[in-house]
């Protein structure tokens, strides 16, 4: 019996998963995943080049049946934060598809290709017992304040506790067919959205990337139940809701449209929800804590807030003198702190980060909030300035400094986040050029970030300045930013 994925156990003919010109169904994926699994019995921890394609779901139900923790790869990493992440975590191996080309940076790992239709052995039963649930089964890399990106060490039990509080929840069931488009390197898209609707025994669909073309063909009378999105793209759907009948019937026909990663803002849950009569449900969670709470479909909209928490998720408030606030009056802010079976296990190497992300057994999520009176969470804002989340990724300022600080043309930087209708926040670069005669052009200099750490951590604005407003210390004062500018 497979503790993780039941319906790999007994393989049968229902779809498991589709992504582009590639389906698997559960017969077809215990093969595949069984035969990776079997070449990878005993090795230490894998790589994944998560590109939105099966082979990445292939590659990580193969690891997690081998009981080897799989490490996602941005496909669109840059090669400082990719040398980063190898040299944090030191894989054996990178598992990728037999297409994908592989930057410089991975020449010096051993390729494991990843075949969806191999010959010869299946499933390996015995495999999963191998790794018990404290074992180690995903290191996702996410960003701070400053610093690189650190590993967050889940454990099966983690995400098995999140996948079902979930499944309970929302009543997800074998019979859903979830439908869509987020990246693979990411709790959101490849723990929720593959491994969810594999440990269902349903289905899922990946559009490979994310269209407004693609939902409409895949949701409702294509056959999809489910949508999970960032806000970003439930900003781009209800754009678009306004002009596309079929869109409105996709969306309108299915059972459940999910949002996290960021705020959804209240006028685009009511475009969607007057266009389509459905009500976004959405979700909390954190790479660290995985999901936290979640509103209940059926029980009324409540844009604006996250729900209640999970089945198995304690949480609690704390005001800034570390006092538990008592009250749920929809009034008093303070910090969520949440523990349960969904939390992590550490940060990879950093039991100093660790343990100054808890308070006792409570892990500290930096995100500040006031409950209402019946228990619903609405977050109010971050105890960190220096996080930005933009297209739901979250983006620590400190990295794009550093990064814009290497570009020979630029003396000084100071990064922030500004509101953003579509991406909820954009990055904005302020600069002092090292020659106020030639500065380096903003395409320029969002290539270089891009380049080095990943695309979607690129400026979005760039705006140059004499000198950076700074207070005594030398401290770059950023709420002065805006005048400066
Ligand atoms: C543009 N591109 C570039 C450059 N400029 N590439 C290199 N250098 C440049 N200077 C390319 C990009 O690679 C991409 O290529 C295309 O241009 C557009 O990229 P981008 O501008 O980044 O796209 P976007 O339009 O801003 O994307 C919006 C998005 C995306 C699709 C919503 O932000 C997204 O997928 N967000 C999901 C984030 C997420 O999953 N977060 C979960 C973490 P091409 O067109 O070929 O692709 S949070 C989490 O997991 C917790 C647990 C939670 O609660 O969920
Ligand atoms: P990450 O560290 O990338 O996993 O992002 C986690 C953070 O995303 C959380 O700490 C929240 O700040 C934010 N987040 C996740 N879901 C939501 C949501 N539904 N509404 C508002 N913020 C969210």
């Amino acid at each position: 019996m497979n503790a993780l994925f039941p319906a790999l156990a007994a393989p049968s003919d229902r779809p498991a998963l589709r992504c582009g010109a590639d389906s698997l169904t559960y017969g077809e994926l215990a093969r595949a995943a069984g035969a990776l699994a079997a070449r990878l019995a005993g090795a230490g921890r894998v790589a994944v080049w998560a590109a939105p394609t099966a082979h990445t779901a292939v590659a990580v139900v193969g690891a997690l049946l081998a009981g080897v923790p799989a490490v996602p790869l941005n496909p669109r990493t840059g090669e400082r934060e990719l040398a980063h992440i190898l040299g944090d975590s030191a894989p054996g191996a990178v598992l990728a598809g037999p297409g994908d080309e592989l930057p410089a940076g991975l020449a010096g790992l051993p390729r494991i290709d990843v075949d969806l239709a191999p010959r010869g052995r299946g499933l390996d039963a015995g495999i999963e017992d191998a790794a018990g649930p404290e074992a180690p089964a995903l290191i996702v890399y996410t960003s701070g304040t400053t610093g690189p990106p650190k590993g967050v060490v889940l454990s099966r039990r983690a995400v098995a506790a999140s996948l079902d509080a979930l499944a309970e929840a929302w009543s997800w069931t074998a019979d859903d067919v979830l439908v869509h488009a987020l990246p693979l390197f990411h709790v959101h898209g490849l723990i929720l959205g593959i491994l969810g609707p594999l440990r269902r025994g349903g289905e899922v669909r990946h559009l490979g990337a994310f269209s407004v073309e693609g939902v409409a063909r895949e949701l409702g009378a294509g056959g999809g139940t489910m949508l999970f999105g960032v806000p970003t793209m439930y900003h781009r759907l209800a754009d678009a809701l306004a002009h596309d009948p079929a869109l409105v019937a996709a969306m309108a026909g299915a059972r459940l449209l999910v949002s996290g990663s960021a705020a959804l803002p209240v006028h685009d849950h009511e475009r969607i929800a007057a266009a389509t009569g459905r009500t976004v449900v959405e979700r909390y969670g954190m790479t660290e804590t995985l999901m936290n709470t979640s509103v209940r479909p059926g029980a009324g909209p409540r844009p604006g807030t996250v729900g209640v928490p999970l089945a198995g998720v304690e949480l609690r408030l704390v005001d800034e003198d570390g006092s538990v606030l008592a009250e749920q009056d929809g009034e008093g802010v303070g910090e969520v702190q949440v523990r349960g079976p969904n939390l992590f296990s550490g940060y990879l190497g950093r039991p100093d980060a660790t343990a100054a992300a808890f308070d006792g057994d409570w892990f500290r999520t930096g995100d500040m909030a006031v409950r209402e009176a019946d228990g619903a969470v609405r977050l109010v804002g971050r105890k960190a300035t220096d996080l930005i989340k933009s297209g739901g990724y979250k983006i620590g300022a400190g990295e794009i400094e550093n990064a814009l600080l290497d570009h020979p043309g630029i003396r000084e930087a100071a990064v922030t986040g500004e509101p953003d209708p579509d991406l909820g926040e954009r990055i904005v670069a302020w600069v002092v050029p090292a020659d106020a005669e030639r500065p380096p052009a903003a395409a320029e200099l969002a290539d270089h970030v891009a380049r080095l750490l990943a695309p979607h951590k690129r400026p979005r604005v760039v705006r140059y300045l004499d000198a950076l407003p700074r207070n005594d210390m030398g401290k770059v004062l950023k709420k002065a930013l805006p005048e400066a500018g």
